[in-house]
């Protein structure tokens, strides 16, 4: 990085840059000497690059990443960095790991799906974080690393010594980044799963059928969603230190991440004081609106009426329905489409304004159509009008899809423990920097590796750190004698 040169320049004037800074431009000597080779256009920026698109590196080449996350939030997140080129080093607790290693497992002893699929491309070392020893090397750690990412409970971090004052005395290049369920306020103490955030923020009380109770989505929007967030909160202040030489807190709560995934509900909360919502199917029904947003079914959040319609096999294929749009522009498409050629002209039903109080008329209709059909055969008819439609696809659909395959989006990876299984790969596509997708590390599989190539520890050192009990499971107590 262009920039990431002018920093060690000016570094190597501080006294700051004899202690921490000194190892990381050891560290990325190689790349420095290369930009340096590339002389600096008029911009600063390096000159464009000659090499072939895909070949000059990944996005993230050169960012190290302290990944002290577990569960499922803080790991997606680490995960979409290790994929775009970041060197992700977990640090897990001796002998137990993350807590999804052993949850929901499939196979006997192998790590479970839910750890695999969340810590791909990334490299495991187990340090406890709360032994002398194990405290040093994590100190060592945090002065090597341009990013420290974690979703403990509120205050674990703190517990184990790692404030930000004292990680930025360490390292003040450091971007510390946390997910938390809230952000400050009454709940900021609060432990938060992913369906405790889908409640509190906003996303199950607008979620359902409106005379049924609130739902929560299968989608992770809480964890998951928390986490692209962060990424992208990351990815923002190391951009930012390239120009102020300093990291910070990007701090991504997840009752946040998920209201702003819910955010038209939050709009039409708003559009409900000036009158009904009238794209809501109740509208139509003349069911009249209550003082917040009401759970909308399957009517569509923009405004586009849609809804879900049975297909050919639905009485015994519970995925054999398609969404159906009612776009405006392609109404006489549709209308031709399912025999209703009058409704072109009719006045009940030529505007969208018109459509509205007679949606669930119009949706029955066209389900009596939907219904003659399979949902990939109603999906190829209605695109050939740009009729926007979208078949449910069932979880085994989309793993067989083969399109998915070619794109990269779901990856077949091999594991030592468990034998090949599907992983969802990046599904951020950039054109210079192929995702980098590989199975998840064993429990401290990388430890040595990182302790000598990473930590530069002597042989010496390591024999030391290995019988200190900072990387090793306490030692069980020895069983007593019988007597
Ligand atoms: N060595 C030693 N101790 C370690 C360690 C290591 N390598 N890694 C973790 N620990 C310790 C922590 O220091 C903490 O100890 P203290 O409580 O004594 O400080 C302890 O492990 C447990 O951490 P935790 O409280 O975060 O874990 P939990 O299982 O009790 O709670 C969760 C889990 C997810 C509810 C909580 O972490 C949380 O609310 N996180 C923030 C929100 C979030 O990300 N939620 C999404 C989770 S995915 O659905």
């Amino acid at each position: 990085m262009a920039t990431r040169k002018k920093v060690t320049k000016t570094k190597s004037k501080s006294a700051v840059k004899k202690t921490a800074r000194k190892v990381v431009t050891l560290r990325r000597k190689k790349p420095a000497a290369k930009a340096q080779a590339s002389k600096a256009n008029g911009n600063g920026y390096p000159r464009p690059s000659s090499r072939p698109w895909g070949h000059a590196g990944r996005a993230l080449d050169g960012v190290r990443i302290l990944d002290f996350t577990h569960v499922q939030s803080g790991p997606t997140c680490t995960q979409l960095l290790a994929y775009m080129g970041a060197d992700v080093i977990k640090v897990e607790r001796p002998g137990i790991g993350d807590v999804t290693r052993s949850q929901l497992r499939d196979v006997k002893g192998a790590d479970s799906l839910y750890f695999t699929m969340l810590n791909g491309s990334k490299r495991s070392i187990t340090i406890d974080s709360k032994h002398p020893k194990g405290k040093e090397i994590l100190e060592r750690l945090v002065k090597l690393c341009d990013v420290l990412v974690e979703n403990f409970a509120p205050g674990a971090l703190d517990r184990m010594g790692l404030t930000f004052e004292h990680i930025h005395k360490l390292n003040p290049r450091m971007i510390v980044a946390s997910v938390k369920g809230f952000g400050p306020g009454p709940y900021e103490d609060c432990k938060v799963y992913e369906n405790v955030a889908q409640c509190a923020g906003g996303s199950a009380s607008t979620t359902g059928f409106r005379d049924g109770p609130p739902l929560v989505t299968g989608a992770q929007i809480g964890d998951s969603g928390t986490g692209l967030h962060l990424a992208l909160g990351i990815v923002s202040a190391l951009y930012q230190r390239t120009r102020t030489g300093r990291g910070q807190k990007v701090l991504c709560a997840m009752q946040d991440g998920v209201l702003n995934l819910a955010r038209v509900k939050l709009r039409d909360q708003q559009r409900l004081a000036h009158g009904p919502l009238a794209e809501y199917s109740q509208y139509g029904e003349g069911i009249p609106f209550g003082k917040a947003v009401p759970r909308a079914g399957n009517d569509s959040g923009g405004g586009q009426p849609g809804w879900i319609l049975k297909c050919k096999g639905w009485e015994s294929d519970p995925d054999a329905y398609i969404y159906f749009i009612t776009q405006a522009p392609v109404w006489g498409a549709i209308c031709d489409l399912i025999g209703k050629p009058e409704w072109k002209t009719e006045a009940d039903y030529a505007t969208p304004p018109a459509r509205l109080p007679r949606l669930r008329k119009i949706f029955d209709t066209i389900e009596q159509w939907t219904m003659t059909m399979t949902k990939f055969e109603v999906m190829e008819l209605c695109n050939k009008h740009d009729i926007p439609v979208g078949p449910i696809l069932s979880m085994k659909e989309i793993a067989e899809e083969q399109s998915l395959r070619l794109t990269g989006t779901v990856v077949e990876v091999d594991h030592p423990g468990r034998g090949k299984y599907l992983t969802v790969g990046n599904p951020i596509k950039l054109s210079d920097s192929p995702a980098d997708v590989r199975r998840s590390p064993l429990l401290g599989e990388h430890t040595d590796e990182i302790l000598r190539k990473v930590l530069k520890y002597s042989d010496k050192e390591i024999a030391d750190i290995k019988v200190s009990g900072a990387i090793t499971p306490p030692e069980k107590p020895a069983k007593a004698e019988a007597a």
